[in-house]
C-alpha cells in the first residue's frame, strides 16, 4: 500500500460508503448496469413515491430481489476493515452508508447511520407504527397490507423503510452526521465506492471541506463529485481498505 493515511490522536474519522463497497460481495452496484435499469425500469422510477404509488406490486418485487441477494452474500474485507477502524478509534469513528444491503450491520459496524434506510426493515405508508424488522420476500403480485390498520378495520399498505429517490433523508441521521464533523478536533473524510450522483451524501465532502477536512476519496472510477476530493486512490475498496490507515 503506497502511502498510507497516519489517523493521530486528535482526528477524529467520518466515512461514507456506497454501493462499490458492497460489490465485491457480489451486489451488483447501481451503474453496474450501464442504462441503470432493472426489469427495463429507470431505479429511479421503481425507487420513488410515484414509482410505489404507481405500482405498488412491482415495487415489492424488486425490494423482495434485494431481500433476497443481501441474505445470500457475505460482507468482504472493505466492511471489516471498517469494523477493524471503529474498534481502534471508538467514538472518533462515524460510518454514514448510502447502502440499504445491511452487510455493514452484519459485519459488526456499531457507529452506524444507514442514511437510506435497510432493505430488512418495513413500515405502514398509512400509520404512524414504527418501522419493524422484516425479512420476507413477498410475491410478485402480493403488496403486504399493515396488521395494526387492520385491527381498525383499516386497510394500510406497508412499505419498505427506504428513502427513495425525492424523499427527505432523517433529519436526525444528517444531524448526527454534521454534529460529528462540527465537534472533530480534526477532521479526516473518506468516501468509498460511491459515484458521488447521490445528495445529499454526495455533498458530504464539501460539508467537511467547511470544517477543514482532509479528504480521500477510494473508488475504482472518477466519482461525478471527484473534484472535490484532495486524494483520490483508485482501486478496490476491499483491497485498498484494509491496508489504508496507520492509527497512532
Ligand atoms: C432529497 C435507496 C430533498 C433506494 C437511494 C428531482 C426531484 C427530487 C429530488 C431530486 C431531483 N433532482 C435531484 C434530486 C435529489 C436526488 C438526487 O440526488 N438525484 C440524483 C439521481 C441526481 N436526491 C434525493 O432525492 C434524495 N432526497 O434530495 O430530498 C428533496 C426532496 C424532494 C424534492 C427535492 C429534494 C434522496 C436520495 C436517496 C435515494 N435513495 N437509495 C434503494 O437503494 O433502493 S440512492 C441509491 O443510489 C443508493 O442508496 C445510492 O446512494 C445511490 C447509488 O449511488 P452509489 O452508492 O454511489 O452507487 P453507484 O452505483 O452510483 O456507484 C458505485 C461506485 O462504486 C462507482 O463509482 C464504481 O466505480 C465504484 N465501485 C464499484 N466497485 C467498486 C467500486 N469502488 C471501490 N471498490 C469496488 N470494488
Amino acid at each position: 500500500m503506497s502511502d498510507k493515511i497516519e489517523i493521530d490522536r486528535d482526528t477524529w474519522v467520518l466515512v461514507l460508503t456506497g454501493a462499490g463497497v458492497s460489490a465485491e460481495s457480489g451486489i451488483p452496484t447501481f451503474r453496474a448496469s450501464p442504462d441503470g435499469l432493472w426489469e427495463n425500469h429507470k431505479i429511479e422510477d421503481v425507487a420513488s413515491p410515484e414509482g410505489f404509488a404507481d405500482n405498488p406490486a412491482l415495487v415489492w418485487r424488486f425490494y423482495s430481489e434485494r431481500r433476497a441477494k443481501a441474505k445470500s452474500v457475505e460482507p468482504n474485507p472493505g466492511h471489516h476493515a471498517l469494523v477493524a477502524l471503529e474498534e481502534k478509534l471508538g467514538d472518533r469513528f462515524l460510518l454514514a452508508t448510502q447502502n440499504v444491503d445491511g452487510l455493514h450491520g452484519r459485519a459488526g459496524s456499531r457507529r452506524l447511520v444507514e442514511i437510506h434506510g435497510n432493505l430488512f426493515k418495513t413500515r405502514c405508508s398509512t400509520c404512524e407504527r414504527d418501522p419493524f424488522d422484516d425479512e420476507d420476500l413477498y410475491a410478485s403480485n402480493e403488496v403486504p397490507g399493515c396488521g395494526k390498520c387492520a385491527e381498525r378495520g383499516d386497510f394500510g399498505l406497508l412499505r419498505p423503510h427506504i428513502v427513495w429517490f425525492g424523499e427527505m433523508l432523517d433529519p436526525r441521521d444528517l444531524h448526527r452526521i454534521s454534529r460529528f464533523m462540527a465537534n472533530a478536533p480534526k477532521l479526516l473524510f473518506i468516501a468509498a465506492g460511491t459515484s458521488g450522483a447521490v445528495y445529499p451524501a454526495a455533498g458530504f465532502v464539501n460539508n467537511a471541506r467547511k470544517f477543514g477536512a482532509r479528504t480521500v476519496l477510494i473508488n475504482a472510477d472518477a466519482a461525478d463529485n471527484g473534484a472535490e476530493f484532495h486524494r483520490w486512490i483508485q482501486g478496490k475498496s476491499g483491497a485498498v481498505l484494509p491496508e489504508l490507515f496507520d492509527v497512532r
